[in-house]
């Protein structure tokens, strides 16, 4: 990957990142990502499949409903609006690149200005996009997934696939046509689809079975014109539970399989899982990607976290090492990313106003991925976990359990069958000593 030129440069104090190891004391270096060491056979970078998010790394300002924004964006003061993002699009190619991430992914509105219609909307993505695809060309970096923001212009404050006015759904339609455009013409893996306003506050005022049906006839038309246009990629959907509206149609994992199988989207859609979703859903992470695995739809995952004393969506950079290793488990066993990949959909702090903070966040949550990543394919290769667990299933694998899995005992066989063998024994779920091995590899890691 070179490391892109433009015009001016926007982090001069920051130069190539490097993997130093463990032993480093350098902040501006990986001490466990080492993007061509091999993990299972294959190189950390391809299981990885780092992304970062334009919106919270080039486009929040850290305002809150407290303030106004306390990260001063040098691109800012590039002159119109237009000039302003052509502006942060170098800056943004200067630090993908700097930090060596092969990904990226964007809303229509993160890259270009809306403008005063859909055709100047259109004009000004379209621009954009032929200055994406011409830094792309020249430094390697692609892109994991677009998407059409939704949520932020006020008339989509009742919903936008799901307004209860059609002139509404019009206007989101005429955005996700463009947006889809764009994301062939950049080659972009996936298309996600997060129904920021898809929901509702009161049922009083709400025909929620039509909402959601509305919800899936326009993925239905999305999916359609995005192949006729030779989109070849997976279409994403990505659940959240709340916020902003009330209740979300697309909760949680299994609302969203749910969904899809009974507007018969399943082949076409699977699930983009981001970590402060699951939680504030009442679950943890890797409940909803193992549920998702399952399914045979895990697509693609938001890398961050929420804060446990917080009931909002706090995106933090991950840092927790037995999150990040259950999520490689289950992207291991299900055969790693097709399309997908890790995107940091995370933000710096408020008060995180240095511009190596970017760089650093990336750096602690592309480190604590590779630990994970180490972390899970050991417990893997030492195979006492999934052999455990196999055992405490046993009494399923032959026998009158196997007849009951291939639906050969019913319901009053089964009660002969308990009336005959007496009490059966307790049987230990020993979570301690799962949980005692997991940390004995994790002290093993060198
Ligand atoms: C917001 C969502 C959003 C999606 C893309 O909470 O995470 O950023 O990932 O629209
Ligand atoms: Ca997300
Ligand atoms: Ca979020």
């Amino acid at each position: 990957m070179n490391v892109f030129k433009g015009a001016r440069e926007y982090f001069p104090s920051v130069k190539q990142i490097r993997y130093e190891g463990r032993e480093s004391d350098n902040p501006l270096a990986f001490k466990f990502y080492d993007p061509e060491k091999l993990v299972g056979g294959k190189k950390m970078k391809d299981h990885l499949r780092f992304a970062v998010a334009y919106w919270h790394s080039f486009c929040n300002t850290g305002d809150d409903p407290f303030g106004p924004g306390t990260h001063r964006f040098p691109w800012a003061s590039a002159g119109d609006p237009l000039a302003q993002a052509e502006a942060r699009l170098d800056a943004a190619f200067e630090f993908f690149t700097k930090l060596g991430v092969e990904y990226y992914c964007f809303h229509d509105r993160d890259i270009a200005p809306e403008g005063g219609s859909v055709a100047e909307s259109e004009k000004n993505l379209k621009r954009l996009v032929s200055l994406a695809k011409e830094r792309q060309g020249s430094t390697g970096v692609k892109l994991l997934w677009g998407t059409s923001n939704l949520f932020s212009n006020p008339r989509y404050m009742n919903g936008a696939a799901t307004n209860p006015d059609f002139r509404v759904l019009a206007h989101a339609a005429a955005q996700v046509k463009a947006m889809l455009e764009a994301t062939v013409e950049l080659g972009g893996e996936n298309y996600v689809f997060w129904g920021g306003r898809e929901g509702y506050f009161s049922l009083l005022n709400t025909e929620m079975k039509r909402e959601v049906d509305h919800m899936a006839r326009f993925l239905a038309v999305a999916r359609d014109y995005g192949r006729s246009i030779g989109f070849k990629g997976s279409y994403l959907v990505e659940p959240k539970p709340m916020e902003p509206t009330k209740h979300q149609y697309d909760y949680d994992a299994a609302t969203v399989i749910g969904f899809l199988r009974a507007h018969g989207l399943d082949k076409d859609f699977k699930l983009n899982l981001e970590a402060n979703h699951a939680t504030l859903a009442g679950h943890t992470f890797n409940h909803d990607l193992q549920l998702a695995a399952d399914a045979g739809l895990l697509g693609s995952v938001d890398a961050n976290r929420g804060d446990p004393q917080n009931g909002w969506d706090t995106d933090q950079f991950p840092n927790n090492i037995y999150e990040t290793a259950e999520v490689m488990m289950i992207v291991l066993q299900m055969g790693g990313f097709t399309s997908g990949g890790l995107n940091f959909d995370a933000k710096i702090r408020r008060n995180s106003t240095d511009p190596e903070d970017l760089f650093l966040a990336h750096i602690g949550g592309m480190d604590i991925f590779a630990l994970g990543l180490e972390l899970a394919q050991r417990i893997i290769t030492d195979g006492r976990i999934a052999a455990m667990r196999k055992a405490r299933y046993s009494t399923f694998d032959s026998g009158d359990g196997a007849a009951f899995e291939t639906g050969k005992l019913g319901l009053d066989a089964l009660a002969a069958l308990a009336a005959k063998s007496g009490e059966p024994p307790m049987t230990s779920g020993k979570q301690e000593l799962y949980e005692n091995i997991v940390n004995s590899l994790l002290g093993r890691l060198r």
